[in-house]
């Protein structure tokens, strides 16, 4: 007897392939690639070492086992790294479809897996040692730019048409021409990332090439007592790629030497022009000055100690013939950012220098190339104008520098300060001897003595390394000989060559610098 239901319901009707799979697929694949793109070049950009491809590539690098990295190497040898990207290129393109489809089916699932994937790009960007805050940037952009795309696509899918309809209807040409435009978009970017990215290698390129001329004046040898003997200590010279950055340039400019020049115009005798190949040519001076950037907290670590080659402002100025009247030197960057420097701390027989080498090399891109200012005893803004174009001498009351009209004042003299870099702030220690040191700074007037307090104990003198010279910083170390177990609060307090004692009042950076005595905690073990 026949079943009056039938056993199986009959199938729907499935829709095709192309409106099930492909489209969606498309569409997920056109959302990477544009916010692929605009990644890519946001990085070649703003944040070199952050290409979400090469930063998931690293990390990839760290996390997969030995075994595979050497099966890897032993089967593509030195392509190794080209197999690696094309897999991560791959196995995104792969997600990105299925992001698609389940987008398409069940929103908004597509679009959680592109935060996954955006999030993964973001971890892999912020977990290298070097990483900063602008690192964040691609990734978020190829985050935002695929959801966003995604979504847009995704809800212009075309709707089933009648069967008798063969030609493409509306909708359909409307979504190949969004997906194609979405596409086209990320292959434009991630062209412009290339080649910017090219021209970044090569403007280094030419950098490294060029071999500075040496010094005509060298500054006397280093004491070998500068440097004392602390393990953790800051060294007494920063390393080119550990020095601090600061500079309101999204892009470092790249500027070629052999077109560079810097103008000395305004209050003067004579306005004068001057090249690269001009300025080399000149009898260069060598000297380490330690620079401070004014948002350098008290204990922060915006500050830095290199040797410099470069030529003194002052004997540059004095061709130019300043006119009376004239109190401040506006510096200007070939990106705009102006500095206002008092013609005083230019000429007063400081090393305020041109400088094109910094610890042995050409300037690196970012600190400026092919030259910046470099003047002590001043903070930055005030005074250490990178990738340098112009000097225009002028008066204080008819120009300010970039960040006076910002709330920052148009004076910086650098603040007398100091530093404990040893034991770390809430690091654990073991009883007994704990080397306390650091550094401290009172440029242009110098270091005479650094003392340390342990909880509400009495200040006792720490022992300062030689001196380089009054511009630079000076390391200290006191022994700590009977550091109990428990928790304990260490301070440190500078006093400089004019007997002035660091002050315990704290003031913020803005307008003019931050004081306040650095504390940190420690726990010592018993
Ligand atoms: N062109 C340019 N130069 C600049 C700045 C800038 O924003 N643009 N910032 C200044 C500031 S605030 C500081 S602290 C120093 C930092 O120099 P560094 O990045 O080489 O450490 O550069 C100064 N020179
Ligand atoms: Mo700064």
């Amino acid at each position: 007897m026949a079943s009056p239901v039938p056993l199986s319901t009959p199938t729907r009707q499935r829709a095709p392939v192309a409106r099930r799979v492909w489209r969606p697929a498309a569409a997920g694949l056109a959302a990477a690639l544009g916010g692929l793109g605009l990644a890519e070049l946001t990085a070649a950009w703003i944040a070199p070492g952050a290409s979400p491809v090469l930063t998931v590539g690293a990390l990839v690098i760290d996390i997969v086992p030995a075994a595979v990295k050497e099966l890897v190497i032993g089967l593509f040898g030195t392509a190794d790294k080209i197999v690696l990207i094309v897999t991560i290129v791959l196995v995104l393109l792969l997600l990105a479809a299925l992001a698609g489809i389940l987008e398409s089916r069940r929103p908004p699932f597509g679009r959680l897996l592109v935060v996954l994937i955006g999030a993964i790009a973001l971890f892999a960007a912020l977990s290298r040692s070097s990483a900063s805050t602008l690192d964040a940037v691609p990734a978020v952009v190829a985050m935002g730019a695929a959801a966003i795309a995604l979504t847009f696509l995704t809800t212009r899918l075309p709707r089933p048409q009648p069967p008798a309809e063969a030609a493409p209807g509306p909708d359909r040409r409307r979504f190949l021409v969004y997906t194609g435009i979405t596409a086209g978009i990320g292959l434009l970017a991630l062209a412009g990332g290339q080649l910017s990215a090219a021209a970044t290698r090569a403007a280094d390129a030419a950098r490294a090439l060029f071999t500075l001329p040496a010094a005509s004046v060298r500054q006397a040898a280093i004491p070998a007592g500068a440097s004392l003997d602390v393990a953790g200590i800051t060294p007494l010279i920063t390393p080119n790629a550990d020095f601090y950055r600061i500079d309101t340039a999204l892009s470092v400019p790249r500027i070629d030497p052999t077109t560079w020049r810097l103008k000395i115009t305004g209050m003067v005798e004579n306005e004068i022009e001057i090249d690269f190949a001009e300025l080399l040519a000149l009898p260069l001076e060598e000297s380490t000055t330690t620079l401070a950037c004014v948002s350098n907290y008290v204990g922060g670590d915006l500050i830095g100690n290199a040797t410099w080659l470069g030529y003194p402002i002052r004997k540059l100025l004095a061709r130019a013939g300043p006119t009376s009247g004239a109190d401040m030197v506006l510096s200007t960057s070939q990106d705009g950012f102006t500095a206002g420097t008092p013609i005083e701390a230019l000429t007063d027989g400081r090393n305020a220098i041109l400088a094109v080498g910094m610890n042995g090399e050409p300037l690196p891109l970012e600190h400026g190339y092919p030259v910046r200012m470099v003047v002590p005893g001043l903070y930055g803004y005030v005074s250490a104008t990178k990738w340098v174009v112009e000097l225009k001498l002028t008066r204080f009351d008819q120009e300010q520098g970039y960040w006076t009209p910002r709330g920052w004042s148009e004076l910086g003299p650098v603040k007398l300060s100091s530093r404990i870099d040893v034991p770390r702030q809430g690091t654990s220690v073991p009883a007994g001897s704990v080397v306390i040191a650091g550094v401290a700074w009172s440029q242009h007037v110098g270091v005479s003595a650094v003392a340390v307090q342990i909880d509400d104990g009495p200040w006792r003198d720490a022992t300062l390394a030689d001196a380089i010279s009054v511009d630079t910083w000076r390391q200290w170390a006191y022994t700590w000989n009977d550091a109990s177990a428990g928790d304990h609060r260490l301070k440190v307090r500078a006093t400089d060559a004019a007997g002035l004692v660091q002050t315990s009042a704290t003031a913020d950076v803005a307008p003019n610098g931050a004081t306040g005595l650095h504390e940190i905690s420690v726990s010592v073990s018993g």
